[in-house]
Protein backbone atom coordinates (compact mmCIF):
# COMPACT_ATOMS: atom_id res chain seq x y z
CA UNK A 1 0.00 0.00 0.00
CA UNK A 2 1.30 3.91 -0.90
CA UNK A 3 1.67 5.80 2.01
CA UNK A 4 -0.01 8.87 2.14
CA UNK A 5 1.56 11.98 4.32
CA UNK A 6 -0.30 15.49 4.79
CA UNK A 7 2.09 18.44 3.88
CA UNK A 8 1.28 22.31 3.89
CA UNK A 9 -0.93 23.62 1.04
CA UNK A 10 0.67 27.14 1.38
CA UNK A 11 4.12 26.52 3.28
CA UNK A 12 4.73 29.83 4.64
CA UNK A 13 8.54 28.71 3.89
CA UNK A 14 7.73 29.47 0.39
CA UNK A 15 9.06 26.27 -0.99
CA UNK A 16 12.64 26.08 0.55
CA UNK A 17 11.57 22.74 2.31
CA UNK A 18 12.11 23.99 6.47
CA UNK A 19 8.50 22.61 7.09
CA UNK A 20 8.53 18.60 8.50
CA UNK A 21 7.36 17.23 5.47
CA UNK A 22 11.05 17.63 4.08
CA UNK A 23 12.39 14.97 5.97
CA UNK A 24 9.99 12.23 5.40
CA UNK A 25 9.90 13.12 1.61
CA UNK A 26 13.45 12.75 1.72
CA UNK A 27 13.54 9.26 3.44
CA UNK A 28 11.02 8.02 1.38
CA UNK A 29 12.97 9.15 -1.72
CA UNK A 30 16.08 7.30 -0.05
CA UNK A 31 14.31 4.14 0.58
CA UNK A 32 12.49 4.19 -3.04
CA UNK A 33 9.29 4.03 -1.33
CA UNK A 34 6.46 5.72 -3.51
CA UNK A 35 4.31 8.47 -1.49
CA UNK A 36 1.13 10.41 -1.98
CA UNK A 37 0.75 13.38 -0.44
CA UNK A 38 -2.35 15.29 0.71
CA UNK A 39 -2.46 19.27 0.95
CA UNK A 40 -3.99 20.74 3.42
CA UNK A 41 -4.88 24.08 4.94
CA UNK A 42 -4.26 25.97 8.48
CA UNK A 43 -7.93 25.48 8.94
CA UNK A 44 -7.58 21.70 7.67
CA UNK A 45 -5.36 21.10 10.05
CA UNK A 46 -7.48 22.05 12.87
CA UNK A 47 -10.30 20.14 12.08
CA UNK A 48 -11.20 16.81 14.00
CA UNK A 49 -10.77 14.36 10.86
CA UNK A 50 -6.67 15.90 10.74
CA UNK A 51 -6.83 16.02 15.00
CA UNK A 52 -8.40 12.96 14.77
CA UNK A 53 -4.51 11.45 13.86
CA UNK A 54 -2.42 14.55 14.34
CA UNK A 55 -3.08 15.52 17.57
CA UNK A 56 -1.20 18.89 17.49
CA UNK A 57 -3.01 20.09 14.08
CA UNK A 58 0.25 19.86 12.35
CA UNK A 59 2.04 18.46 9.52
CA UNK A 60 3.03 15.88 8.70
CA UNK A 61 0.85 12.93 9.39
CA UNK A 62 1.47 9.40 7.47
CA UNK A 63 -1.06 7.21 6.73
CA UNK A 64 -0.96 3.38 5.86
CA UNK A 65 -3.85 1.50 5.66
CA UNK A 66 -5.32 1.53 9.54
CA UNK A 67 -1.31 2.82 10.48
CA UNK A 68 -1.92 6.42 11.30
CA UNK A 69 1.51 8.35 12.51
CA UNK A 70 2.89 11.54 13.76
CA UNK A 71 5.98 13.40 14.67
CA UNK A 72 8.18 13.70 11.58
CA UNK A 73 11.03 11.68 13.82
CA UNK A 74 8.98 8.62 14.51
CA UNK A 75 7.80 8.64 10.93
CA UNK A 76 11.61 8.93 9.17
CA UNK A 77 12.08 6.16 11.95
CA UNK A 78 9.41 4.09 10.76
CA UNK A 79 10.52 4.37 7.14
CA UNK A 80 13.87 3.36 8.21
CA UNK A 81 13.30 0.29 9.86
CA UNK A 82 10.87 -1.09 7.36
CA UNK A 83 13.39 -0.55 4.44
CA UNK A 84 17.11 -1.40 3.88
CA UNK A 85 19.28 1.77 3.46
CA UNK A 86 18.84 4.24 5.62
CA UNK A 87 19.78 2.33 9.07
CA UNK A 88 22.18 -0.37 9.32
CA UNK A 89 21.47 -4.19 9.76
CA UNK A 90 24.20 -4.94 11.95
CA UNK A 91 22.39 -4.38 15.72
CA UNK A 92 25.07 -1.94 17.10
CA UNK A 93 25.42 0.00 14.29
CA UNK A 94 21.71 0.32 14.15
CA UNK A 95 21.37 1.79 18.11
CA UNK A 96 24.05 3.97 16.84
CA UNK A 97 22.07 5.68 14.16
CA UNK A 98 18.94 5.73 16.17
CA UNK A 99 21.12 7.63 18.38
CA UNK A 100 22.17 10.20 16.50
CA UNK A 101 18.27 10.78 15.13
CA UNK A 102 17.71 11.79 18.74
CA UNK A 103 20.45 13.70 18.75
CA UNK A 104 19.52 15.47 16.51
CA UNK A 105 15.98 16.33 17.70
CA UNK A 106 16.64 16.57 21.26
CA UNK A 107 19.84 18.25 21.59
CA UNK A 108 20.64 20.10 18.27
CA UNK A 109 17.40 21.17 17.25
CA UNK A 110 15.99 23.00 20.77
CA UNK A 111 19.12 25.28 20.32
CA UNK A 112 18.26 26.15 16.83
CA UNK A 113 14.42 26.46 17.44
CA UNK A 114 14.91 28.80 20.56
CA UNK A 115 17.76 30.66 18.28
CA UNK A 116 14.70 31.02 15.81
CA UNK A 117 12.68 32.64 17.92
CA UNK A 118 14.04 36.34 18.10
CA UNK A 119 15.69 35.99 14.39
CA UNK A 120 11.93 35.67 13.25
CA UNK A 121 9.56 37.27 15.80
CA UNK A 122 11.76 39.40 18.16
CA UNK A 123 14.18 41.71 16.01
CA UNK A 124 11.91 45.11 17.21
CA UNK A 125 12.63 44.44 20.67
CA UNK A 126 15.31 46.47 22.27
CA UNK A 127 16.94 43.42 24.22
CA UNK A 128 17.16 41.97 20.85
CA UNK A 129 20.86 41.80 19.68
CA UNK A 130 21.80 40.54 23.21
CA UNK A 131 19.37 37.98 23.48
CA UNK A 132 20.84 36.96 19.79
CA UNK A 133 24.53 36.58 20.83
CA UNK A 134 23.29 34.57 23.93
CA UNK A 135 21.44 32.19 21.79
CA UNK A 136 24.44 32.12 18.65
CA UNK A 137 26.71 31.08 21.55
CA UNK A 138 24.50 28.24 22.66
CA UNK A 139 24.13 27.01 19.00
CA UNK A 140 28.04 27.36 18.62
CA UNK A 141 28.51 25.33 21.41
CA UNK A 142 26.48 22.30 20.10
CA UNK A 143 27.98 23.38 16.74
CA UNK A 144 31.41 23.00 18.14
CA UNK A 145 30.89 19.62 19.67
CA UNK A 146 29.08 17.52 16.91
CA UNK A 147 31.99 19.06 14.67
CA UNK A 148 34.59 17.60 16.95
CA UNK A 149 32.71 13.91 16.88
CA UNK A 150 32.65 14.30 12.63
CA UNK A 151 35.71 15.58 12.44
CA UNK A 152 36.90 14.85 8.48
CA UNK A 153 34.33 11.92 8.09
CA UNK A 154 31.17 12.03 5.44
CA UNK A 155 28.71 11.14 8.01
CA UNK A 156 28.20 10.55 11.57
CA UNK A 157 28.66 6.77 11.73
CA UNK A 158 29.94 5.32 9.08
CA UNK A 159 27.33 5.15 5.86
CA UNK A 160 24.76 7.42 5.38
CA UNK A 161 21.93 7.08 7.66
CA UNK A 162 18.55 8.35 9.11
CA UNK A 163 20.83 10.29 11.62
CA UNK A 164 22.45 11.71 8.95
CA UNK A 165 19.44 12.96 7.31
CA UNK A 166 17.52 14.64 10.16
CA UNK A 167 20.98 16.09 11.38
CA UNK A 168 21.48 17.76 7.88
CA UNK A 169 17.68 18.70 7.94
CA UNK A 170 17.82 19.96 11.78
CA UNK A 171 21.32 21.97 10.43
CA UNK A 172 19.90 23.66 7.00
CA UNK A 173 17.95 25.84 9.41
CA UNK A 174 21.33 28.15 10.69
CA UNK A 175 21.44 28.61 6.08
CA UNK A 176 22.21 32.17 6.10
CA UNK A 177 23.18 32.65 9.97
CA UNK A 178 26.66 32.55 8.96
CA UNK A 179 27.09 29.91 12.36
CA UNK A 180 27.19 26.93 10.06
CA UNK A 181 30.18 28.18 7.95
CA UNK A 182 32.29 28.32 11.25
CA UNK A 183 32.20 25.13 11.41
CA UNK A 184 33.87 24.50 7.45
CA UNK A 185 33.06 20.44 8.23
CA UNK A 186 29.76 21.07 9.37
CA UNK A 187 29.05 23.24 6.10
CA UNK A 188 30.32 20.62 4.08
CA UNK A 189 28.57 18.05 5.31
CA UNK A 190 25.22 19.80 5.10
CA UNK A 191 26.10 20.39 1.87
CA UNK A 192 27.00 16.26 0.87
CA UNK A 193 23.29 16.04 2.10
CA UNK A 194 21.66 18.28 -0.18
CA UNK A 195 23.78 16.77 -3.31
CA UNK A 196 22.15 13.59 -2.59
CA UNK A 197 19.81 12.73 -5.28
CA UNK A 198 17.00 11.84 -3.15
CA UNK A 199 17.14 15.29 -0.90
CA UNK A 200 17.20 17.00 -4.61
CA UNK A 201 14.06 14.87 -6.00
CA UNK A 202 12.48 15.73 -2.14
CA UNK A 203 13.60 19.38 -2.59
CA UNK A 204 12.07 19.33 -5.68
CA UNK A 205 8.69 17.71 -4.84
CA UNK A 206 7.84 20.23 -2.11
CA UNK A 207 8.98 23.20 -3.76
CA UNK A 208 6.78 22.11 -6.51
CA UNK A 209 3.69 22.43 -4.63
CA UNK A 210 4.95 25.85 -4.08
CA UNK A 211 5.16 26.77 -7.36
CA UNK A 212 1.94 25.46 -8.71
CA UNK A 213 0.38 28.00 -6.36
CA UNK A 214 2.41 30.53 -6.96
CA UNK A 215 4.04 30.67 -10.61
N1 LIG B 1 7.50 17.87 16.14
C1 LIG B 1 6.60 17.93 15.01
C2 LIG B 1 7.15 17.08 13.87
O1 LIG B 1 8.39 16.98 13.76
O2 LIG B 1 6.37 16.49 13.10
C3 LIG B 1 6.48 19.38 14.60
C4 LIG B 1 5.52 19.53 13.45
C5 LIG B 1 5.41 21.00 13.06
O3 LIG B 1 6.04 21.90 13.68
N2 LIG B 1 4.62 21.26 12.02
C6 LIG B 1 4.43 22.60 11.57
C7 LIG B 1 2.95 22.91 11.52
O4 LIG B 1 2.16 22.10 11.12
C8 LIG B 1 4.99 22.75 10.16
S1 LIG B 1 6.72 22.41 10.11
N3 LIG B 1 2.59 24.13 11.93
C9 LIG B 1 1.24 24.56 11.88
C10 LIG B 1 0.67 24.77 13.24
O5 LIG B 1 1.31 24.41 14.24
O6 LIG B 1 -0.44 25.31 13.28
C11 LIG B 1 7.39 23.81 11.05
C12 LIG B 1 7.75 24.92 10.13
C13 LIG B 1 6.81 25.83 9.75
C14 LIG B 1 7.18 26.90 8.94
C15 LIG B 1 8.49 27.02 8.53
N4 LIG B 1 8.89 28.13 7.72
O7 LIG B 1 8.05 28.93 7.27
O8 LIG B 1 10.10 28.28 7.46
C16 LIG B 1 9.43 26.10 8.93
C17 LIG B 1 9.04 25.04 9.73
Amino acid sequence: MTPTITAFAASPDRGRGMARDMPVRWAFEEVGQPYNVRLVSFAEMKEPAHLAHQPFGQIPSYEEGDLWLFESGAIVFHIADRHASLLPEEPKARARAITWMFAALSTIEPVITEWEVPEYFEQDKPWFRERQRLLDDRVRKRLRALSARLGDADWLDGAFSAGDLLMVQVLRRLHGSGLLEEFSNLAAYVARGEARPAYKRAFAAQLAVFTALNG
